[in-house]
């Protein structure tokens, strides 16, 4: 595949190609640990591939490995920038900017696949759990530490899980902060496959060339009607902002508009009322 440099940051790598966007955290001498600046960074990436009509998926990636050997997604918040009510950006102002992130990724109208490759750990365990599919590499390593840390993420990080993964399993996660493999996450429903470290971002392509072959009103319905079941009203507004795209769409929908303005009577009398 021939990558495209879409945009230049300081802490995230962002390519484009044959209609996938590919993000990479990039700063592996902190396991890909994310402060606010990088947040940022992913959310503006995340926007301009959310804008952009040429794409379909987005591959989430840590960069690695790092000069140790050592792979990893995402290790969470940088606890080095951690203040006293969150993380501090480069003008000390606290933020927690990644829970924005979690709702970019979950609400764009795009799949969203998670790439891991060793550690998934913390918040950057959370940003795969919000991902649409996660595959991960041999090395894989998926854990919370909240509780360990001082933190916690009791929104997607916890009740999403839990619905992946189950009460049980998600309480344990949390409770116990343990790491699990990757066969012990594919055993769990926490992740839809695993591959040689080597194979990793092939397999995401194989994965998202097959999205890309469908059709992407059924697949913008379907990610809203999922997250519908779990998200309240947030999760109605989505999956019902559809429905207002496709009607805009009909013919019945442009009438109303038409007819408004040209200062005459809508005649929706010629639209069948469906059984
Ligand atoms: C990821 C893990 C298990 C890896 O262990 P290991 O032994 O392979 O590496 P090591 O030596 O711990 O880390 C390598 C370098 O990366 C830094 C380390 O400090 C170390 O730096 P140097 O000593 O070489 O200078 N590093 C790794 N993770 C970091 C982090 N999160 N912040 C800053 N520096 C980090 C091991 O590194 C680990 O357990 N990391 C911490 C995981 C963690 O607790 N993350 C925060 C959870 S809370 C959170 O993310 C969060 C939330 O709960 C709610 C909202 C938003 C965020």
């Amino acid at each position: 595949i021939n990558w495209q440099e879409a945009k230049s940051y300081q802490d995230i790598l962002y390519h484009k190609a044959d209609g996938v966007a590919k993000i990479t955290i990039n700063r592996p001498h902190k396991r890909n640990a994310f402060r606010p600046r990088t947040v940022v960074e992913m959310y503006d990436a995340f926007c301009d591939a959310r804008e952009d009509f040429q794409i379909g998926v987005v591959l989430l990636i840590g960069a690695g490995p790092h000069d140790d050997g050592k792979y990893a997604f995402c290790a969470g918040g940088d606890q080095s920038v951690r203040g006293q009510a969150g993380y501090l950006d480069e003008t000390g102002v606290p933020r927690l900017n990644v829970l924005d992130l979690q709702r970019l990724i979950r609400s764009m109208p795009k799949v969203v696949i998670a790439l891991v490759a060793g550690y998934a750990i913390g918040g950057g365990h959370v940003l795969h759990v919000i991902c649409d599919l996660t595959i991960a590499a041999e090395n894989a390593i998926f854990g919370q530490t909240g509780p360990k840390v001082g933190s916690f993420d009791g929104g997607f990080g916890a009740s999403y899980l839990a619905r992946i993964v189950g009460q049980k399993k998600a309480r344990e996660i949390w409770f116990l902060c343990r790491q699990y493999s990757a066969q012990e996450a594919l055993a769990m429903g926490l992740v839809n496959c695993v591959v040689p470290v080597e194979q990793l971002e092939a397999e995401g392509l194989k994965w998202a060339g097959e999205i890309l072959q469908k059709s992407p009103i059924a697949i913008r319905c379907l990610k809203a009607a999922f997250n519908a079941d779990c998200d309240g009203q947030a999760g109605l507004q989505e999956l019902a902002g559809n429905a207002t795209l496709l009607y805009y769409m009909t013919e019945e929908g442009a009438e109303g508009k038409q007819a408004f303005l040209e200062k005459r009577s809508p005649d929706f009398r010629q639209y069948p009322w469906l059984p």
